[in-house]
């Protein structure tokens, strides 16, 4: 027999209060927890927004339907219509006595993976069933953030004039240095994932758009197999032109001070879901130079492995900071902070060095304590220097050809920056592994789902 029934949600669980007690309501999820006790039963239903509690009397119901709603497998999809009654006994203050119910999609059993059980299960398992992972409402908390976050950057840039633009991802060229790209094969040449919009972005500036923003996936060939690498990670980049580094510097402050400020005017419930507690950064963030850093650990003696010779020994100016030196300078900067002034040759070549001293660069990066959140600068746009400075890193002009052929024609001074989304959401929701932040995530172990 065709089904006349509309089974369209007409409330979500945490929208009902008491102008609906003694309505009809239509409630769509998932059964979370089922008690029959003959004549009656109780079934959580969990929907998006929280849980109902669903009181079936099998005297107010046809058996089949009483029969049907006791037997339903747990995390089977169900709509369900019935009567909003106040209640005493149950917890939110009313209970909905159902009189239909359908079973949209029935679960299988056992669950490969709890959704309601107290124990967390493992990362791969969690992973491998990441459907069912999402619907454990701390998870699923854990991606509104993020929507919050990209949302938050986008406004601020529509806000700021930037244009949004997308540029390919199978390129022929390297961008952040040749050791960590994946190769593919393109037709009868060799391509490559692209692991930044870097200079694409760059040769935007050359066409008079003057800012650009792009939010797109990059890809790492990184063999890190740490808490903050991915393979593929998405990328937040943005390029702006006829201005200096701290022109770049006040938009990155604003873009992540939106993203806190929006997720805790969105995303209240989230956090408390989460248990973690934020609040927004205030401008301008503290600026710390690489040289007092490099200062602070020589004077507590920080060791590392010497270069050339591979010996321990004291860390020096233009040492790159290792993770234990940030783990020291976060002891007194848990927050977020820039690193200014880097040494020419620990930065890419198409940082521009500072006019006073040509071995201190004008790139920087964004710390949240020990976790670098972004890198940016000052860029070359002087095309003989970036010439000199390419061929300086031993890469082959050749392969910057399209890149250089913009310089060429009248490119105006510029600045930007590549934010990881992924690193700032970690950073947002209070969590330690950043696979927690992408839905699927591609590390050295694992390539599905
Ligand atoms: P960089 O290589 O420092 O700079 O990357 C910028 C930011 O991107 C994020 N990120 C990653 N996140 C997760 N997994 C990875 N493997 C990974 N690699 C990078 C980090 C990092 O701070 N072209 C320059 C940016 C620019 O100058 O505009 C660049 O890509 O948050």
């Amino acid at each position: 027999m065709k089904d006349y029934i509309n089974w369209k949600r007409t409330k979500f669980a945490a929208e009902i209060g008491e102008d609906d007690y003694n309505t009809e309501v239509t409630l769509c999820g998932w059964v979370q927890y089922t008690r029959d006790l003959g004549k009656m039963a109780f079934i959580h239903l969990r929907d998006r927004s929280g849980v109902a509690q669903l009181t079936a009397l099998s005297k107010t119901m046809d058996k089949e339907i009483f029969d049907l709603i006791v037997s339903v497998p747990r995390e089977s999809a169900i709509s369900v219509r019935g009567i909003v009654k106040q209640s005493t006994q149950a917890k939110a203050g009313w209970e909905i006595i159902p009189y239909k119910v359908k079973v949209m999609g029935k679960a299988s059993t056992p669950l490969p993976l709890g959704v309601v059980d107290k124990v967390e299960a493992d990362m791969d398992t969690r992973l491998d069933n990441r459907f069912l992972d999402l619907r454990k409402p701390h998870i699923q908390s854990i991606f509104m953030i993020r929507s919050t976050i990209l949302n938050a950057a986008r406004e601020v840039f529509l806000e700021e004039d930037f244009v949004e633009i997308q540029t390919p991802k199978i390129v022929a060229t390297a961008t952040e240095g040749g050791t960590a790209l994946f190769e593919m094969n393109y037709f009868d040449k060799k391509a490559y994932l692209n692991q930044s919009p870097q200079l694409f972005k760059q040769t935007m500036m050359a066409t008079g758009l003057d800012r650009v923003f792009e939010i797109g996936p990059a890809f790492r060939a990184e063999e890190h197999d740490t808490v903050r690498h991915l393979n593929e990670y998405t990328s937040i980049d943005c390029e702006m032109a006829w201005g200096d580094l701290d022109d770049s510097l006040e938009i990155l402050e604003k873009v992540i001070q939106r993203a806190y400020s929006n997720v805790l005017n969105t995303n209240y419930m989230d956090l408390e879901n989460l248990q973690h507690k934020i609040v927004s950064p205030e401008r301008p963030f503290p600026r710390l130079k690489y040289g007092e850093i490099i200062e602070k650990l020589a004077s507590i003696d920080l060791e590392m492995a010497d270069e050339v010779s591979g010996k321990k020994r004291t860390i020096e100016w233009g040492d790159d900071i290792p993770l234990e030196g940030f783990r020291e300078i976060a002891k007194d900067r848990p927050s977020l902070y820039f690193v200014t002034e880097w040494p020419m040759k620990l930065k890419p070549f198409y940082i521009q060095p500072s006019p006073d001293d040509h071995e201190i660069s004008q790139g920087f990066d964004l710390n949240y304590g020990e976790k670098e959140l972004v890198s940016g600068g000052q860029r070359v746009h002087d095309p003989g220097q970036l010439k000199t400075l390419i061929k300086e890193r031993g890469l082959d002009l050749e392969g910057f050809k399209f890149y250089l052929k913009a310089f060429d024609y009248g490119m105006p001074p510029h600045s930007g920056w590549g934010l990881g989304a992924e690193r700032l959401t970690m950073i947002i929701t209070g969590l330690s592994n950043v696979r927690e932040t992408v839905l699927f995530p591609r590390d050295k172990h694992r390539l599905t789902p």
